[in-house]
């Protein structure tokens, strides 16, 4: 790893930074495969891709059974901790639940209602590490929001992680099934004779899960894309280097896809980060995995000529984590509009919001954070807005409506308002 300028950086090296979805598109064809062999064959093909992707000879894929089985028999100091979380991710989503509403505008009485949306699909990553808090953090809000059948699909195993599927029993999962990757995404969508149909898919991913979720959006709802995993972090020279790369080393460590970059406009600080990564990366568990998050054309640390410059790189990078690690924290945020979601101070490390802090860790990647926010209670409901005019409203706006129709040439659109207004008029005259 070395320091770049960002004000030196060419053509070619901006677009790995700033276009990161490249990496999806170019497995777009395989994905396709995938989705459309789970689309003829169903079952079939999901038990074939467990053997050949997974390792793994599926017994039966609805595991649903196991969950709270799982809840019961592991230990205290695990159980405690996911309780923990759960609570307080359910604490934040309730916060984000809306009020439904009704207003008189001038005698327009106007609202809007929120349901659920009946039938999600959530997808809880699995393979090499195991992901309990996405369980939390995908079925946690759906629930909060009122769905009634969470299906939930995570990567076959001989055995299925118990902390992932006593996370699902807390968070309330009605169904599981053993299924990975763009099969997963797959069955879904379309349902096979075990996994049921579902009306939108949520939840983060490896590339091909992602990727899987692009394909199949056209038929199938979907949240976002989300994943594999970012970070910007933005210091100046108050930021701790080794906090800084901490934060860079978690984040790589999902994925050799993760992308993970800090800029700066101290430029010593800029180094000691390298250094620290460089220290710190050494004899960790997951080594390989994070030495090629750290190779991957979207990572780097950087330095700017100033802290307006960082900020641009911040806002043009829309990372899935923004990690402000500045003495002018707050300013800096306002200045920047792009990000799924934001650290601040020394002592708010990404990780503490990946598990527990409360906000969700479903965030979109690939610059999605540009049009989207993360996974929340909105994700899983619908709205209706609600009108009820009174005889006196609509005789107000009754020309508006008129004149727009006719100028539209939809004359029976008019006459719908003028028949009411004229009938108002003969019982005003004839009570
Ligand atoms: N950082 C991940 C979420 C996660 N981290 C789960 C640890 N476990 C989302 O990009
Ligand atoms: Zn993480």
């Amino acid at each position: 790893m070395n320091v770049n300028a960002v004000a030196e950086l060419a053509p070619d090296e901006r677009r790995a930074l700033f276009d990161r979805d490249a990496g999806i598109a170019a497995i777009e064809s395989d994905v396709t495969a995938i989705v459309d062999r789970v689309r003829e064959e169903g079952d079939v093909a999901l038990r074939e891709y467990a053997e050949e992707f997974d390792d793994v000879t599926v017994g039966s894929l609805d595991i649903t059974d196991e969950a709270e089985r799982a809840y019961d028999e592991i230990d205290d100091n695990l159980r405690n901790p996911i309780e923990t979380a759960a609570a307080n991710i359910r604490e934040f989503h309730e916060r984000q639940v809306p009020d439904d509403w009704r207003e008189s505008f001038d005698g327009r009485e106007l609202g809007q209602r929120y349901r659920p949306i009946e039938r999600i699909g959530a997808y809880v990553p699995g393979g090499s590490a195991a992901y309990p808090s996405s369980a939390l953090m995908t079925v946690v809000p759906a629930k909060v929001a009122g769905v009634e059948q969470v299906a939930v699909t995570t990567p076959p195993a001989d055995e299925i992680n118990p902390a992932t599927l006593a996370a699902l029993h807390v968070a309330g999962a009605d169904a599981i099934y053993q299924v990975g990757g763009a099969q997963a995404i797959a069955a879904l969508a379309y349902g096979t004779e075990t996994v049921p149909r579902v009306q939108k898919i949520v939840g983060p991913g490896n590339r091909w899960v992602t990727a899987a979720k692009a394909a199949v959006r056209n038929d199938c709802e979907i949240d976002f894309l989300a994943g594999p995993s970012e970070i910007c972090v933005l210091a100046d020279e108050t930021a701790e280097p080794q906090f800084v790369a901490a934060d860079l080393l978690a984040q790589a460590e999902h994925d050799p896809n993760a992308s993970v970059v800090a800029v700066t406009d101290d430029e010593t600080l800029a180094g000691r980060i390298v250094a620290e990564v460089e220290d710190r990366l050494a004899g960790r568990e997951r080594e390989d995995t994070i030495r090629g998050a750290l190779e991957n054309d979207a990572s780097g640390v950087f330095h700017a000529r100033s802290m307006s410059e960082a900020v641009l790189f911040c806002e043009e990078y829309a990372a899935e984590h923004l990690s402000i690690q500045a003495a002018e924290d707050e300013a800096l945020l306002d200045r920047i509009a792009s990000a799924g979601s934001a650290f601040l101070g020394p002592h708010s490390p990404v990780a503490a919001g990946d598990y527990a802090a409360g906000p969700n860790h479903v965030l979109p990647t690939g610059g999605h954070a540009k049009i989207a926010g993360g996974l929340s209670v909105d994700s899983f409901l619908r709205s209706t807005t609600v009108q009820r005019l009174d005889a006196d409203a609509l005789d107000a706006i009754g020309d508006t409506v008129t004149t727009l129709a006719a100028a539209e040439g939809l004359e029976a659109h008019a006459e719908s308002v003028a028949l009411r207004l004229r009938e108002s008029e003969n019982a005003a005259r004839d009570p």
